[in-house]
């Protein structure tokens, strides 16, 4: 029997960049004596992103939920935002605290929105669609778009996994009217906590900025009822430190994503995608699917057993938004994402894993369906 991890192996591992180096950025802090509302790091970390990410503007925020909230009420959204329930609840909590009501769409084999199933949903009330990059797959773009454009609707993409992502050549955050991108310490690119929006439209820009700082546009003057959603100085911080690392981290975890395909590959009842060629990925996530018939056991009952090796797999996106507490009532016909939901399983990786992490975790699964299938 293969031994069990020495440490518990979690689902991911936040990426730090050297200590001494982030006290290096963070020494002006010690200088200026400025930590936040929108001080030099923050202008700095700004502009760096909108060369990374191709973008011709970009608004930082606290954190991606409250970017998502405030792309969704700077668009002025009313009525019905139709969007997927399989997700991480942020989406559907930013649609529904902005008074708009979620209209769940089915999902693809690739768990993003179904964009043929999108037309059959629009309404007189429809205004918007917020699909997810989920996993950092992106949605069909051009297909969500000629149906924004027919029946004039805002797309607000929900890309709090996909930073680092590409489309034809073109940085993801490229596409829609706003992208909102989550910088959490859990994500292929964090600044502790945090997140941005990018979008085309740069008359957005101002109303952005006032959003996040309870609408305070001068010291006597308060223009709009808003929240605070600032990024501090030690995030943006971060933030540009991070910038050096993440094309290395995202290449690593390609690598990572390679060690899984091959050693998984050959067990029945686990399914793994692929991207498409015309897309660079960022690894963000390792989902795969379980089939007990083929398996041997459920994706719970493969969980739970993996738990005793000290290796902690996450059900995202388990239980779907329509099936938990806060959202009883919204019905849906969704059973693509209702069978993903009750089968999908994340694996471990994370920037700085090791192959030998990862060819561990598959001999264990190996090891795993073997006995369940042979009783030993
Ligand atoms: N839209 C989508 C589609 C999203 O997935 C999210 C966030 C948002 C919007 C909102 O963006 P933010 O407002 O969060 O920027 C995590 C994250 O907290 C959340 O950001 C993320 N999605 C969601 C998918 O996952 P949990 O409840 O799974 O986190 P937690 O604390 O269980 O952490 C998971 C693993 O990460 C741990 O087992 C170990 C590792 N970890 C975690 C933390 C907090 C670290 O290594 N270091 C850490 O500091 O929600």
């Amino acid at each position: 029997m293969i031994s069990k991890f020495e440490e518990p192996l979690l689902v991911t591992r936040s990426f730090l960049p050297p200590f001494e180096k982030f006290v290096e950025k963070i020494s002006n802090v010690w200088d200026n004596r400025w930590l936040t509302n929108q001080g030099p790091s923050h202008q700095q970390f700004e502009e760096r992103l909108k060369d990374y990410l191709h973008a011709e503007n970009v608004t930082l925020f606290t954190n991606g939920h409250l970017a998502l909230d405030s792309a969704l009420r700077v668009l002025r959204l009313h009525g019905e935002v139709i969007t997927t329930p399989f997700t991480f609840v942020s989406t559907t909590h930013a649609i529904v605290m902005n008074g708009l009501k979620p209209v769940f769409c089915d999902i693809k084999s690739d768990y993003t929105i179904d964009e043929d199933k999108i037309e059959s949903l629009i309404t007189e009330q429809t205004t918007a669609i917020v699909p997810v990059h989920v996993y950092g797959n992106p949605c069909n773009i051009q297909k969500i778009q000629k149906i924004a454009e027919r029946y004039n609707l805002k797309v607000i993409y929900d890309a709090a996994h996909a930073f680092g992502v590409e489309v034809d050549g073109k940085p993801i955050g490229n596409f829609g009217d706003i992208s909102m991108f989550s910088f959490h310490a859990t994500k292929v690119f964090h600044t502790i906590e945090g997140g941005a929006l990018v979008y085309n439209d740069e008359t957005l820009k101002k109303e952005l900025d006032l959003l996040k700082n309870f609408g305070i546009s001068g010291p006597e003057e308060i223009e709009l009822v808003s929240y605070n959603a600032k990024m501090n100085e030690f995030q943006a911080a971060m933030g540009i430190l991070n910038l050096d690392y993440i094309d290395a981290n995202i290449e690593n975890r390609k690598k990572i994503t390679q060690e899984y395909h091959r050693n998984l590959s050959d067990i029945p009842g686990i399914a793994m995608k692929s991207s498409a060629g015309n897309i660079k990925s960022n690894y963000a996530y390792l989902p795969v699917l379980i089939d007990k018939s083929e398996f041997g056991m459920t994706r719970n009952q493969l969980y739970d057993t993996m738990i005793g090796y000290n290796i902690y797999s996450r059900k995202y996106f388990y239980p779907l938004i329509t099936n938990t507490t806060a959202y009883a009532g919204y019905n849906a016909n969704i059973p693509n994402a209702e069978h993903a939901a009750e089968r999908i399983l994340c694996l471990p990786i994370f920037s700085d894993m090791t192959s030998e992490q990862a060819v561990k975790v598959c001999d264990i699964i190996k090891e795993i369906h073997y006995t369940t299938k042979h009783g030993v």
